[in-house]
């Protein structure tokens, strides 16, 4: 660890989603975290069927010490932009892949935020919910050497997956 970062004690990155339906594709987000020994905490919060408790989470979260927050949510997908509103952390937003309109509603509702209240939106779906731990680390990875190399060990393996392909 760098000097300025013992060990941590507590979850570093929270990944809430708006519904438990959601957690098949943000279990994602949680297996990558854990594969770079990221702490972190998973749960359910939604912008609109618990606002309360949603707002206190994201107001608690710095003092916690969270550094990043992920936020999924699929349709009228406001949770990400909500949680931005109430905190200073960085919030990445995954749109989540809805029946109706594959997406696209959660992409808009995500992305399309007012200046000065920023949400770093990400793909929709699983490539999404992927990156946005991958991002996470790479922020938390700016302070943390032992993380950098690993991102930089996991970028070289991908790469010499790729290399590795064969087409029959
Ligand atoms: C959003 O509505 C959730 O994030 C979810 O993607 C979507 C549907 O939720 P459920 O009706 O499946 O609980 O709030």
């Amino acid at each position: 660890m760098a000097a300025g970062h013992e060990a941590p004690s507590g979850p570093l990155v929270a990944v809430i989603m708006g519904s438990k339906s959601d957690w098949e594709t943000m279990r994602q987000a949680g297996d990558l975290l854990r594969s770079f020994d990221v702490p972190h905490e998973c749960r359910v919060l939604s912008a609109h069927r618990t606002p309360a408790e949603t707002a206190r989470y994201i107001e608690d979260a710095e003092s916690r010490g969270f550094e990043v927050i992920i936020a999924a949510a699929g349709g009228a997908a406001h949770l990400a932009g909500v949680c931005a509103a109430h905190t200073i952390l960085p919030v990445l937003g995954v749109p989540m892949e809805s029946a109706a309109l594959k997406g696209l509603d959660s992409l808009l509702s995500t992305v399309q935020m007012p200046a000065g209240i920023p949400v770093g939106t990400l793909a929709i779906g699983p490539a999404g919910a992927r990156n946005a731990a991958m991002l996470a680390v790479a922020i938390l990875a700016n302070s943390r050497p032992e993380l950098r190399d690993k991102l930089r060990r996991f970028r070289a393996e991908q790469r010499e997956k790729v290399l590795r392909e064969t087409l029959a």
